[in-house]
């Protein structure tokens, strides 16, 4: 087993920070090797195959078109290996992986903690039963005393609009919206005429094997359904700074939070 570090990157630029900064995201293309890629998704194939529990499926989200039960046609379909860090050596490698690690110290400005409260999973999305998901914002249901994480996307294979990729709207971190704009679930309500210009500023980001993606747990993104032949696979973890801190009886301070500190680049 290689015990050698996930990723490569040197620190980030100027530029790379205040990219994140105006548009809310960041895309450090090839930052890990194929080699931990090719290992994260065989255990992940092996981990449907054998239906390694905790899984999420899309008979749970519930979100239009899923199917309506677990006993329903594609009812089994996965949407999430929960719990990636414990699942293998490999995951947790690759969330603690020093120079991952460092650039999210660079953009906190600080020490840095893995949350496994939120994400730490494979999200799959499958041909046939995937389903889009809407516009919202990752810190809708988190409890936290500042709202600024970081979730981190590494993409297992090629991500574009044909296999459901990540959309997002730039800067959209920063914006403020009014409860009208929003549903119940605080997805961007689709018929709000003030959601069109937002809508309209989407892009969607074209992956490939290797490629990460920070993102602010402010900025809007949504994806689409898998219209393509094969499953598409991420891991996606959340970090937060040392001064962000889980609300005490809630959700985000049920799981453990880990210190990953500062490292040196
Ligand atoms: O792959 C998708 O459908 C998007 C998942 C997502 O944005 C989320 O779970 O926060």
């Amino acid at each position: 087993m290689n015990h050698k570090p996930a990723a490569m990157q040197t620190a980030l630029s100027a530029k790379e920070m205040e990219q994140f900064e105006q548009d809310g995201y960041l895309l450090l293309r090839n930052m890990v090797p194929p080699t931990a890629c090719e290992e994260m998704l065989s255990i992940t194939e092996a981990h449907l195959r054998s239906a390694v529990p905790p899984l999420e499926y899309e008979a749970d989200v519930g979100y239009p078109g899923a199917p309506a039960s677990l006993a329903a046609p594609g009812g089994k379909t996965v949407r999430r290996l929960r719990d990636a860090y414990h699942r293998a050596a490999c995951f947790r490698q690759w969330a603690r992986d020093a120079s991952l690690v460092a650039g999210l110290a660079q953009l906190f400005g600080e020490d840095v903690y893995l949350s496994l409260a939120h994400h730490n999973c494979v999200m799959t999305k499958h041909p046939d039963f995937g389903t889009a998901t809407g516009w919202h914002r990752d810190i809708r249901y988190w409890s936290f005393t500042r709202p600024d994480l970081i979730s981190v996307w590494l993409a297992l294979g090629t991500e574009n609009a044909a296999n459901g990729g990540l959309k997002f709207i730039p800067g959209s971190h920063r914006m403020q919206i009014e409860p009208a704009q929003l549903d119940a679930l605080d997805f961007l309500r689709p018929d709000s005429p003030d959601n069109q210009a937002l809508f309209e500023q989407g892009i969607t980001l074209a992956l490939q094997q290797g490629d990460v993606v920070f993102f602010h747990s402010g900025l809007f993104h949504a994806a689409g359904k898998n219209t393509a032949a094969s499953m598409k696979a991420s891991v996606v973890f959340a970090y937060h700074g040392k001064s962000t801190v889980p609300i005490a009886g809630t959700k985000s301070a049920a799981a453990e939070d880990i210190f990953l500190g500062r490292p040196a680049q």
